[in-house]
């Protein structure tokens, strides 16, 4: 059984029952949780993306695609998180106003915890004062910001921005990524760091916990 092909095309073809069984079935049977998210879950959603791209799939198909992760990654998840808790520090993240999208922000949360960040995870549609409010009081390691859409980038700036001139003690790392964001525009934020995937997040993220 190629499992990771079979979660893939049920996510894709937005098949929700089918997805949480592959998942369930999949995983009794020995499989890895990291590889039916990589290769499956994350793929299926990516081909859904590009279909979209292509014309060949509309808005209803991609709520259904989004659906049939979200139950994948009911399974999953649960088992990506390792037991022990030694932290190696505190991320603070969410997804700017006015931008709904949080699958890879949640893969990159998944991730992280994964590899024992404490993460609080603000959600979606975040106005900047819950950003600061919220940093304030949890003293963040790294504060990681996620935009999706163009439209939602000039949220980005405004948060760097108040984030900079604002009074809030120990002023976290901010990283930010989504696929809206490039490494230039990071770059011209003055963030500390950017990354184009979960897994580059956690290394950058190491590396920003190791020269603080
Ligand atoms: C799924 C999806 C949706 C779902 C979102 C469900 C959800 N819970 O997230 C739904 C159907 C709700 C949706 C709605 C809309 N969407 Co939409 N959506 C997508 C789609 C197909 C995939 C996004 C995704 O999940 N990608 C897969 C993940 C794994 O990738 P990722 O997000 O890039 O994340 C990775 C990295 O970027 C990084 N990362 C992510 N976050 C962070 C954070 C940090 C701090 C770091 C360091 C790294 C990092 O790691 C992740 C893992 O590898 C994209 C197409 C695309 N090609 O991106 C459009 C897309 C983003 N949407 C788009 C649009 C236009 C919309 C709508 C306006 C459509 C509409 N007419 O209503 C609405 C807007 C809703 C809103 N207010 O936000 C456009 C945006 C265009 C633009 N202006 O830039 C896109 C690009 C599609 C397109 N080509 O037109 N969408």
């Amino acid at each position: 059984m190629d499992w990771e092909a079979d979660l893939k095309r049920a996510i894709c073809e937005g098949d929700e029952i089918k997805a949480g069984e592959i998942v369930e079935q999949a995983l009794q049977e020995g499989a890895k949780a990291l590889e039916l998210l990589e290769g499956g879950a994350v793929a299926g959603i990516y081909e859904a993306g590009h279909l979209w791209k292509a014309g060949e799939f509309f808005l209803p198909d991609i709520i259904l695609a989004t659906e049939a992760y979200k139950e994948a990654m009911k399974g999953i998840e649960p088992r990506l998180a390792n037991e022990e808790r030694a932290y190696k520090g505190k991320v603070l993240i969410g997804t700017v106003e006015g931008d709904a999208h949080d699958i890879g922000k949640n893969i990159v949360i998944a991730m992280l915890r994964c590899s024992s960040y404490e993460v609080i995870d603000l959600g979606i549609d975040v106005p900047m004062q819950e950003f600061l409010d919220r940093t304030g009081a949890i003293q963040p390691d790294v504060l990681g910001v996620g935009a999706y859409m163009s439209t939602t980038l000039p949220k980005m700036e405004e948060l760097v921005r108040s984030m900079e001139s604002s009074d809030l003690g120990r002023k976290p790392r901010i990283i930010v990524g989504g696929a809206a964001v490039t490494s230039d525009y990071a770059e011209k934020l003055g963030a500390a760091g950017y990354a184009t995937n979960a897994a580059e997040t956690v290394e950058l993220v190491d590396r920003l916990m190791g020269s603080r």
